[in-house]
């Protein structure tokens, strides 16, 4: 399989998480998001929408959007599953899933923040008020994030005590928050789950960091 792949994408990190935890085997093609290059005509022959992350199979079929790629391999590479086993198991975890990868990240992407730029306003300026932007996002989005995971549904991790999409969502948005300095001291769940995600391998080896 080819992914294509940007390291800081964190759409492009939850594939990267769900592909090690499920142990296959990829390559992986880097589109230089900060050239510019995802919107390349050579890459938008493969992906319209000109985003990262996107799959293509061993049967050379093209797969986007994150959540349906993570489906795909959870699908033909059914262990460890991604979703629970029972149907309102499934919804909470893709409801859980969607929170940050419909309602949070889609704020605070790359073509957002530069449609935001403000040329009459300086650096500094310019830096703060994408700093707000980005906070403000991702600490509303976790609010209710946090509410969701003191469930009895949670445990040692999103839901239940087995890795699941949710997890696979959280941990890149995690990562962006603290790239950005967000304060998560109010999110002391997300942070927990976070941290112990942290410790897997399948995890540590997709960082952006790694
Ligand atoms: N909903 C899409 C989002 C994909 C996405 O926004 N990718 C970002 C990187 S995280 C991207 O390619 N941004 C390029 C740009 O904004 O020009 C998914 O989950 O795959």
């Amino acid at each position: 399989m080819i992914l294509y792949d940007y390291p800081r994408s964190s759409a492009a990190y939850r594939v990267r998480i769900a592909l090690n935890v499920k142990a296959i085997a990829y390559e992986t093609r880097t589109i230089a998001l900060l050239d510019n290059e995802q919107q390349s005509a050579t890459y938008k022959t493969l992906n319209p929408q000109g985003l990262v992350p996107l799959l293509v199979t061993d049967e050379h079929h093209t797969i986007n959007q994150s959540l349906s790629i993570c489906e795909y391999l959870d699908e033909a590479f059914p262990n460890p599953p991604l979703l629970p086993e029972d149907i309102s198991g499934r919804a909470r975890v893709r409801s859980l899933s969607q929170m940050i990868a419909c309602d949070i990240h889609p704020l605070n992407n790359l073509r957002v923040l530069n449609f935001l730029k403000d040329e009459k306003r300086d650096n500094d300026k310019q830096r703060q008020s994408q700093q707000q932007w980005y906070s403000y996002w991702i600490q509303e989005g976790f609010s209710a994030f946090e509410t969701h995971l003191q469930s009895s549904l949670s445990g040692d991790f999103c839901h239940g005590d087995s890795i699941s999409l949710a997890d696979i969502c959280l941990v890149p948005q995690v990562y962006n928050a603290r790239r950005f300095s967000v304060d998560l001291s109010p999110f002391p769940e997300i942070v927990r789950i976070a941290n112990q995600c942290a410790e897997i391998e399948a995890f540590a080896q997709a960082n952006p960091d790694a």
